[in-house]
């Protein structure tokens, strides 16, 4: 009988998720939460010829120091990403992407829907040619299918720049930040961070500038789970001492 109780008690406490089985350990890192997990987010290590680190694709660097923009954002360090130059004189784009981020174990969070994301990355162009960047962060399972696309930076928000005199060009374009958030879809497996700059016709440069790119996910809280348990363990108790009181 009293192995029974136990038995009893020990089925009450899996149904509330007190004793869950222990789940394999996973080789898998979670990924920080509250961190920015971008590498080399700020173009700031770069080789003798100025080719970004951690990024492949299209690498290019220019120095704030080259004066084409309005000054550099708070924290931005030397450089930032442009694209790429020698491309033909015609509407065209160039992309720089790195290793995908590794969410896989943090996946019983996200697809309890308690993982957010935030993207940002700051935004400016070569004077008032209409050359811009996208930031995007593509949402991807297991097999690598997309689940939903965030991005940031558009021809237009470009286009919406402030125009400033930067003592060499009267025109130069001045830098913002643009940002989104939102849930991270069930299922995430990994995040793939590329940037798409696209170049207008006339010139022979991508000056899609781009500079302190920012994706974090944040985990969401759920409601007090041990103020929880221990209203289940008191009640279970109660039912215990209840139900041996009558015997
Ligand atoms: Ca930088
Ligand atoms: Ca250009």
């Amino acid at each position: 009988m009293r192995t029974n109780w136990l038995r009893s008690f020990a089925r009450a406490l899996l149904a509330v998720g007190l004793l869950a089985p222990v789940a394999a350990p996973s080789t898998a890192v979670a990924a920080p939460y509250d961190a920015n997990l971008v590498l080399n987010p700020s173009f700031e290590n770069v080789d003798g010829g100025g080719n970004a680190a951690d990024w492949s694709g299209a690498v290019d660097t220019y120095a704030y120091s080259q004066s084409y923009t309005g000054a550099a954002p708070a924290g931005a360090g030397d450089r930032y990403w442009f694209g790429g130059a020698g491309i033909a004189d015609e509407v065209s784009s160039i992309s720089a992407s790195q290793s995908p981020i590794d969410l896989s174990a943090n996946a019983a969070e996200i697809n309890a829907g308690r993982v957010r994301y935030d993207l940002s990355a700051f935004f400016s162009s070569y004077r008032t040619q209409g050359d811009y960047a996208v930031v995007s962060a593509t949402f991807r399972d297991a097999g690598n299918a997309s689940l939903g696309q965030a991005s940031v930076g558009s021809e237009a928000f470009v286009a919406g720049l402030p125009v400033v005199d930067n003592g060499v060009y009267i025109d130069a374009r001045g830098w913002a930040s643009d940002a989104t958030s939102g849930l991270v879809p069930a299922g995430t497996n990994s995040v793939l961070l590329e940037i798409v700059g696209t170049k207008t016709a006339g010139g022979a440069v991508v000056d899609g500038y781009t500079d302190s790119i920012d994706f974090q996910v944040h985990l969401n809280p759920i409601p007090e789970p041990s103020a929880l348990a221990l209203a289940a363990i008191g009640g279970l108790g109660l039912a215990a001492w209840r139900f041996r009181k009558r015997r």
